[in-house]
């Protein structure tokens, strides 16, 4: 089902890596910012490789748009291959709590080593990652308890590397979504697409709401149809969009129905979580 073939690797990207490696050795630790739709197409091993060696702490965001149970299977996955994990709806700020401890447990560890070499106490140094719009900003605002960084509902928000100040101990560095060169699998670029980390002009966004129409038909045929108000399913992405698009009253000139407005709602609606919790990406072993 999956015909589709997404790449995103512009050369900002290229630059906030070779930034990052220039930053790493100031940075005590990494908080890898997933979404809970798509732990694993999320993960970015191009950017574990480069960070290897210093702790992480994963944030699985967006929680609150993905299945309660599928986060917790994951988080207890993550866990196991010791990468302490907490699941957050940075909307609500629940999970925050946790992470606060987990930080402040790294600051710790840090103090202390700094203490036994005879050196002076000082801010822990923490690196958020990501892939684009996933919510490192919002991350970062929340722990701050200000709005220090610019977010939006689109990927690439943030332009520049930025270190912010949370709190008396801890600073923060934000720096732009980051992907990789290649996806292998065509699942990941089509999942990092519909959940909103690739912008909508890298790819045939009308292809792409099909092949979700088709996604979410199959998972979920009811969501579909009560959002939309519609008594049958058609067969095919191209049909329900339009069928969306009649209901919707979508009309071009001519009374042809506007199949590219019904693609962009059905993205966005599908992004908002306004056709229910989705995970995508199933943890392993389930
Ligand atoms: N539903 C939901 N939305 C969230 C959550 N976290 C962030 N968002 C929204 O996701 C969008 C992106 O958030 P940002 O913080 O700008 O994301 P970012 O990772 O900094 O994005 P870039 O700077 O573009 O890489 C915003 O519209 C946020 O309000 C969450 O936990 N749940
Ligand atoms: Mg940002």
């Amino acid at each position: 089902m999956m015909q589709v073939n997404i790449q995103w690797y512009p050369g900002h990207m290229a630059k906030t890596k070779r930034e990052l490696r220039e930053n790493l050795a100031v940075v005590d630790m990494v908080l890898e910012v997933r979404d809970a739709r798509i732990p694993s197409s999320s993960h970015n091993t191009d950017l574990a490789k480069l960070v290897a060696g210093k702790p992480v702490i994963t944030i699985l965001a967006k929680a609150d748009l993905a299945v309660p149970e599928l986060t917790a299977a994951w988080q207890q996955a993550l866990e196991k291959e010791r990468l302490p994990t907490v699941a957050m709806d940075l909307g609500s700020g629940q999970g925050q709590r946790e992470l606060e401890k987990m930080i402040s447990s790294q600051h710790q560890a840090v103090s202390q080593r700094l203490q036994k070499r005879g050196r002076q106490r000082r801010s822990l140094r923490g690196l958020v990652v990501g892939v684009p719009n996933v919510g490192k900003s919002t991350l970062i605002n929340r722990l701050a308890k200000r709005r220090v960084a610019r977010t939006g509902a689109e990927p690439g928000v943030t332009r520049g590397k930025q270190w912010v100040r949370v709190g008396d101990w801890l600073q923060l560095m934000d720096v732009p979504g980051v992907l990789w060169p290649k996806f292998e699998d065509p699942h990941t670029g089509f999942y990092l697409a519909i959940t909103g980390a690739i912008s909508d002009d890298v790819f045939d966004y009308v292809r792409v709401s099909w092949l979700l129409a088709e996604l979410i038909a199959k998972e979920r045929p009811r969501a579909l149809q009560d959002r939309y108000d519609l008594d049958t399913l058609p067969q095919g992405g191209a049909a329900t969009l339009e069928a969306i698009g009649r209901r919707r009253g979508f009309l071009l000139s001519g009374g042809r129905i506007d199949g590219e407005k019904a693609a962009l709602l059905l993205l966005r609606e599908f992004r908002q979580g306004l056709l229910g919790p989705f995970t995508l990406d199933l943890p392993p072993n389930f």
